[in-house]
């Protein structure tokens, strides 16, 4: 037993890989060894994890490479401290293979997967990067709408009462129940923490220390952030990915991979949507910090705003589509709404139930626009302007925003309202 174990975990075998010891842990893997190529002792194997919670290896060999990720008994942004269970490396697992049967081409394909060692292989990425590091670097990806939301709509869609029988349905939440170690993250760190005094909490200080201060004293806002807790608390309407940042999207120009699934169980869908959509508004509202010369990143600026409507609009469109073609769930059913009259009310439905998630996904990307900029976890996307003042601009302009769309979230009929209001808001000078 090492002093990193429990001695659950050593009974059960697990034990954190070091170079020395993946090497001969992969060496035995003969779907890994064939994609490797050459003798193991040739084989490079580098740590790159730069995320919050885990080991991410590169292991290079003759004739291929491939990721290895391993889940670590603990936090690692934080420490031994803040333990996690390992059970996040099997969920992940089981997030990843689901989404592999409904957008193959739109995530790792898993090589290998080892329960005790929480260490799941999969193919290595390349040349692709973490999006959100293209995004500060003001990269345009002209093939992200079309592959993110075929992802968001395939993923949810097929994983709801609309495409699901009850029982499969409710076997599905089951499998993922597990997962509440991570959920309590996320019900902490973007439903609670942000809103009150808590030890990890951290903000650009001291421009944001009056903000902080004002979002902490603001009922409006406490109510709108419990009922979006609630809604993440209660409504599993499908299995969602979690944690769907720009830091688990790797791209290339005309690739798009979704990466990371540790956080997932079947929670609401308009969590997922507005994650992509809330990274998007700070990359667009963090670009003014990373200008060299004024006005020199807008067409990257226009790009930003405009794949903001389009996932919406996009996500929308095929989501409806998918209903109309498979509706195998027993959800909605079709002998409910037979006839001409019938399926002209079911089409209404649909658009009003569109309505509603866009008003879900409205909140949610508030949530998690705050979450980035007053809780513990923050983004490059702000933390790499290096002067203090001016990434407090772009950061109280992003609040300014999160607050209306949580507190007035029914003036957002559309998506257009959120650009519109979004460019309203990148020329506003707080008073600090
Ligand atoms: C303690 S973990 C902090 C954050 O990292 C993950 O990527 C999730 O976003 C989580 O909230
Ligand atoms: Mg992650």
């Amino acid at each position: 037993m090492t002093a990193l174990q429990t001695p659950q975990q050593a009974s059960s075998g697990y034990r954190i890989l070091r170079e020395a010891d993946l090497r001969d842990y992969l060496a035995g893997v003969p779907a890994v060894a064939t994609r490797l190529g050459g003798s193991p002792q040739s084989w490079t194997i580098d740590e790159v994890g730069d995320g919050n919670l885990n080991l991410v290896f590169i292991v290079r060999g003759a004739t291929g490479g491939l990721a290895v990720k391993q889940a670590l008994p603990y936090v690692r942004l934080v420490g031994e401290s803040w333990p996690l269970p390992l059970s996040r490396a099997h969920y992940e697992y089981l997030a990843l293979t689901h989404q592999a049967r409904l957008a193959p081409e739109l995530v790792p394909a898993v090589l290998h997967h080892d329960e005790q060692l929480a260490l799941t292989a999969m193919d290595l990425l390349e040349p692709h990067i973490i999006m959100r590091k293209g995004l500060v670097a003001g990269t345009i990806y002209p093939g992200f709408v079309d592959h993110i939301t075929t992802f968001l709509a395939r993923t949810l869609f097929f994983s709801s009462d609309l495409a699901l029988t009850a029982a499969e349905k409710k076997e599905r939440i089951a499998a993922f129940a597990g997962n509440h170690a991570l959920c309590k993250i996320t019900e902490d760190l973007i439903f609670t923490d942000p809103y009150r005094v808590a030890e990890q909490n951290r903000w650009t200080t001291p421009w944001l220390d009056l903000t902080a201060a004002d979002i902490r004293a603001d009922l409006d806002l406490h109510v709108a952030i419990s009922r979006l807790k609630l809604e993440f608390l209660s409504s599993a309407e499908a299995l969602i990915h979690g944690d769907l940042h720009t830091g688990s999207i790797m791209v290339t120009a005309d690739d798009t991979k979704v990466i990371d699934p540790e956080f997932a169980f079947y929670g609401p869908m308009g969590f997922d949507i507005g994650a992509v959509i809330a990274n998007l508004l700070m990359a667009y509202l963090a670009s003014a910090g990373h200008e060299r010369t004024p006005g020199e990143r807008r067409d990257f600026e226009a790009w930003v705003l405009a794949t903001v409507e389009q996932v919406w609009t996009e996500f929308a469109r095929k989501f409806v589509d998918l209903w109309r073609e498979n509706a195998t769930g027993d959800a909605y059913p079709l002998s409910l709404f037979e006839g001409q009259a019938g399926a002209a009310r079911l089409e209404a439905e649909r658009q009003s139930y569109m309505a509603r998630l866009f008003q879900d996904t409205i909140g949610f990307t508030a949530a998690k626009i705050i979450r980035r900029i007053l809780g513990l976890a923050h983004n490059i996307d702000f933390e790499l302007i290096e002067d203090s003042r001016v990434r407090a601009t772009c950061e109280a302009r992003s609040l300014r925003l999160a607050r209306a769309m949580m507190v007035e979230t029914e003036s957002f009929r559309s998506i257009a309202a959120v650009t519109k209001a979004a460019r309203r808001f990148r020329d506003w000078q707080p008073e600090f």
